[in-house]
C-alpha cells in the first residue's frame, strides 16, 4: 500500500491529524494497535482549549460538541477554610470547553468513516524504516499476516507506549522525566455534578477534583498512593474521602452513587526533544506527557497537530519544507511552557509525602497569593486557557 503520511495510532492526535489533512486533500492511513471499542472505553480528559476547539471546527467534527459540550468561564479552588474562583473570561476574554476526549475521539472516527479514511486495527509489530531517507515506509501485521505501507512521513501519534518514539536512535534523542511521588483515583459517575464549575482542592488529606462531563455525569478525582489498587477503593470509601477534601458547602450538597469507571493513573512530567527524526514527526503523548492537573495533556497534543498539519500543507502545497522544519522547535516551545504550568499547579495543589511544615506553608502562601493578586489570577488564567498557537 502506498499512502502520502502514514500514522501510528489511533487517539484523539492521530485521528485529528488524519481528518484535517483530509480537509486539504492529503491522504492517509492510521495504524491502530487496539479496536476502536477499546479506545473509546478510555476515560480521559475533559478540559478543551479554544485551540483545540478551533482544529475540531476546521476538521469538520465540532457540531456536536457545539451543542453539548459546556463552555466555562471560570474555575474554583479551595485551600483550608478558603475557596476562590479564577475568572477565566474577565481576566483573557476567553472560556474553555468541557466535552470528554471520549466524545472527541468519536466524532473523529465518525468524520473519518463517513471520508472512507482508513484506520486498520488491531495492528501488531509496526516497524517504522528509512525515516532518514526520502522514502520512508513502515511494516505491521494484523491478524497474523505482514503488511507494509510506503508513504512520504509518517506521523508518530502513539502515546506514551508506543513504538515511534523508541524508533529514534539514542545518541539523538533526550528524555527529561519527573515522576511524582502519588497517583489520581478517578471515578465516574451518574450523578449531577456539585457545581457548575471545576473545584480543584488542596486540602490536608490531599489533593481533590470534581469535574464532569454533563449534568448528569460527574468526573470525580482524589489524590492516591502510587501502591494503591482501585479495586480496594469502594464507591462509598471515595465518596467519602472526596468529601473530606472539599469545601464544607459542597461536601453537603454532594449527589453519591454507584461510579460506572474507576481506574488510577500515575502522574509524571516527560518530554523528548528533539519531535523530529528526518521524516518521522511525534506528536501528543508519544513525544511529553503533563500530570493532568493543569488539563493541558490533550491541548498540548492539538497543537502539535496544528504546527505538524499547517507544515505538511506547506510542503504539499508549494514544496516549502519550512513549515515541517520548524515543527520540532516550535511544538517545543510551547510544549515546555504547559510543562512548567502543569508541574507549577500539581506541586502547589498536592501533599508530598516529603513535605515539611515549611514547603506547606510555601503551598499556602502562594495559594494565598494567587487568591489576592489580579497579576497571578491573570498568569494562571492565561495559562489554563491555553498560550497561543
Ligand atoms: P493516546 O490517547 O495515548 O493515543 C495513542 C494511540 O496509539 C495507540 N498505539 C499504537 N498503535 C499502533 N501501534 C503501536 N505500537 C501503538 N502503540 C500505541 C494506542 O492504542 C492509542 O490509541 O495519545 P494522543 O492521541 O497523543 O492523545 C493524548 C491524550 O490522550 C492525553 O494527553 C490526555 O488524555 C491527557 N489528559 C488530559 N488532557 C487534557 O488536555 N485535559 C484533561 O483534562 C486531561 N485529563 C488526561 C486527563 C489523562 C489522564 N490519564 C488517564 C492519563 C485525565 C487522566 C486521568
Ligand atoms: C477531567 O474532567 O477528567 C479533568 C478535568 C480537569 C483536569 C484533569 C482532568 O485538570
Amino acid at each position: 500500500m502506498r499512502t502520502q503520511v502514514a500514522i501510528i495510532g489511533g487517539g484523539p492526535s492521530g485521528l485529528l491529524l488524519s481528518q484535517l489533512l483530509h480537509r486539504r486533500g492529503i491522504d492517509s492511513i492510521v495504524l491502530e494497535r487496539k479496536t476502536k471499542a477499546y479506545v473509546l472505553s478510555r476515560i480521559r480528559a475533559g478540559v478543551l482549549e479554544q485551540g483545540l476547539v478551533r482544529l475540531m471546527e476546521e476538521a469538520g467534527c465540532a457540531s456536536r460538541m457545539q451543542a453539548e459540550g459546556f463552555t466555562h468561564d471560570g474555575t474554583l479552588i479551595s485551600y483550608g477554610e478558603e475557596l476562590f474562583r479564577i475568572d477565566f473570561k474577565e481576566l483573557t476574554g476567553t472560556p474553555v470547553m468541557v466535552y470528554g476526549q471520549t466524545e472527541v475521539t468519536r466524532d473523529l472516527y465518525a468524520a473519518r468513516e463517513a471520508a472512507g479514511g482508513q484506520i486498520e486495527y488491531e495492528v501488531d509489530d509496526v516497524t517504522i524504516h528509512g525515516a532518514e531517507t526520502d522514502a520512508p515506509y513502515l511494516t505491521y501485521t494484523i491478524h497474523g499476516e505482514a503488511r507494509r505501507i510506503d508513504c512520504d512521513f509518517i506521523a508518530g501519534c502513539d502515546g506514551f507506549h508506543g513504538v515511534s518514539r523508541r524508533s529514534i536512535p539514542d545518541t539523538i534523542r533526550t528524555e527529561y522525566e519527573k515522576v511524582y511521588p502519588f497517583g489520581w483515583l478517578g471515578i465516574l459517575s451518574e450523578t449531577p455534578p456539585v457545581s457548575d464549575e471545576l473545584i480543584y482542592a488542596n486540602s490536608e488529606r490531599g489533593f481533590a477534583l470534581c469535574s464532569m462531563r454533563n449534568d448528569q455525569l460527574s468526573r470525580y478525582y482524589i489524590q492516591c498512593k502510587l501502591s494503591d489498587r482501585p479495586e480496594a477503593w469502594s464507591d462509598e470509601a471515595f465518596w467519602d474521602e472526596l468529601k473530606r477534601r472539599i469545601p464544607a458547602d459542597q461536601a453537603a450538597q454532594l449527589v453519591t452513587g454507584p461510579s460506572i469507571e474507576k481506574s488510577i493513573a500515575p502522574l509524571r512530567s516527560f518530554v523528548t526533544e528533539p519531535m523530529r527524526w528526518g521524516r518521522l514527526f511525534l506528536c501528543g503523548d508519544a513525544a511529553h506527557i503533563v500530570p493532568p492537573t493543569g488539563a493541558k495533556g490533550l491541548n498540548t497534543a492539538a497543537s502539535d497537530v496544528h504546527y505538524l498539519y499547517h507544515g505538511l500543507v506547506q510542503y504539499y502545497a508549494d514544496g516549502s519544507s519550512d513549515g515541517i522544519d520548524a515543527y520540532s522547535q516550535k511544538a517545543l516551545a510551547r510544549i515546555w511552557k504547559a510543562e512548567r504550568f502543569s508541574w507549577w499547579f500539581s506541586s502547589l495543589m498536592h501533599r508530598y509525602p516529603d513535605q515539611t511544615e515549611f514547603d506547606h506553608k510555601m503551598q499556602m502562601a502562594d495559594l494565598a497569593f494567587l487568591q489576592s493578586n489580579r497579576a497571578a489570577q491573570q498568569a494562571m488564567a492565561e495559562n489554563y486557557v491555553g498560550l497561543p498557537y
